[in-house]
């Protein structure tokens, strides 16, 4: 009897659908990744939710981030929801690895990326954006690159395939996130559509690599005497003179602004700073060995952290990059940057003033709400 009682319990709790894996994968002694599977059944009642919600997340994100987060909040394994909120407060996981995020059921192909993301439905953003609202944060892009939208396609693109970026299909070295930003992106979620053969995504725990470096090295990397540029992606270049580590006293963080591939995105401005990147680049060589990586699925997500720690502890940075020649002319990785939210509105205003530029939602907003019958403000 006793034992039936025990099955019947256990049919249960794997019914409810909480049920789901979480695994550690230790890179070395100092860091890890943590990953994740989200159950089956949990998956698809998120897409049939999605499914039948008609608003853009494009032209409504605050509105379609909250409803999709506090569903995501109803129905992920609770542990879930809590690792993504610590990881949001620097106190959790740098790198969450989530198999099984909900993604459209068609993924169209034969089709130029941006044809394929009108073709499709619109679960994978709107489940990106329940994740960003969990998380208490926001998707924010400059408006110079893919046109400011808050999900990027990271795919091949025809006149860009033969570059290292988030367009092309050559191997991309390890870097940060838009390091020529005034403010670059806190957090990078990557979601993936369609997959490739070969292509893994890399990444790299900056603690190792800079607890080695001599005091002078980092104190030359604390001064302004770098010129970084933007990436290939971007419809017209940036560029900021910057330190390589900088301390945002507000924030109370400290920022590493570096790419692997320095040679065509980081002018050195005087001797000591040459020497440094010089330093820099022998460095990476021999380091590079504790690099790992992962190779991307349909419906896996990687969230980390892009390259900041809290003063004085330096463990939770990450670099990331790419490995691998892109096979599949359709691999598909949906990507947004993601800022704590009080930051990503004020730098959404900055972008209001600017001509010509896309008109995102005001802070407010008074929506219908379907299912309440009523207005509401957002
Ligand atoms: O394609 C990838 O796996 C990563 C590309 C990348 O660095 C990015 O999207 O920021
Ligand atoms: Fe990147």
């Amino acid at each position: 009897m006793k034992r039936v009682i025990y099955a019947l319990a256990l049919i249960c709790f794997l019914s409810s659908g909480k049920w789901s894996f979480c695994s550690e994968q230790k890179i070395n002694d100092n860091s890890s990744i943590i990953e994740y599977t989200i159950p089956v059944e949990v998956g698809e009642k998120f897409q049939e939710f999605s499914s039948s919600f008609s608003y853009d997340p494009y032209e409504n994100p605050y509105y379609v981030m909250k409803i999709m987060g506090e569903k995501l909040c109803e129905i992920l394994p609770e542990e879930l929801v809590g690792m993504l909120r610590e990881m949001s407060k620097n106190k959790g996981p740098s790198i969450l690895l989530i198999k099984g995020m909900p993604i459209d059921r068609i993924i169209p192909s034969n089709d130029s990326v941006l044809e394929r993301s009108k073709k499709k439905g619109k679960v994978s953003e709107n489940a990106m954006l329940g994740i960003a609202y969990i998380m208490e944060h926001k998707f924010y892009s400059n408006i110079k690159q893919q046109q400011g939208r808050i999900i990027h396609n990271v795919a091949p693109v025809k006149e860009y395939e033969h570059t290292s970026s988030s367009l092309g299909r050559e191997p991309f070295l390890l870097h940060i996130e838009n390091p020529y930003e005034r403010v670059p992106p806190y957090f990078l979620m990557l979601l993936c559509l369609e997959e490739d053969q070969k292509a893994e995504t890399t990444y790299f725990f900056i603690n190792d690599f800079l607890k080695t470096f001599p005091i002078s090295i980092i104190e030359n990397m604390k001064q302004p005497e770098f010129r970084i540029f933007s990436g290939t992606a971007y419809s017209r270049v940036e560029e900021r003179i910057v330190p390589l580590i900088s301390e945002e006293k507000e924030l109370e963080i400290t920022r590493l602004r570096l790419c692997e591939d320095h040679k065509s995105s980081i002018e050195p401005l005087s001797v000591r700073a040459k020497e440094t990147l010089h330093y820099i680049e022998k460095a990476f060589s021999n380091y590079k060995k504790s690099m790992a990586s992962v190779k991307l699925k349909k419906g896996e997500c990687l969230i980390f952290n892009n390259g900041w720690w809290i003063n004085g502890a330096r463990e939770k940075g990450v670099m990331h990059g790419r490995k691998g020649y892109i096979e599949n002319p359709y691999r598909w990785i949906q990507r947004g940057y993601l800022y704590p939210q009080t930051l990503a509105e004020k730098l959404q205003i900055r972008e209001h003033k600017k001509p010509g530029c896309v008109i995102l939602p005001k802070r407010s907003q008074r929506i219908y709400d379907r299912d309440r019958k009523r207005f509401r403000h957002i």
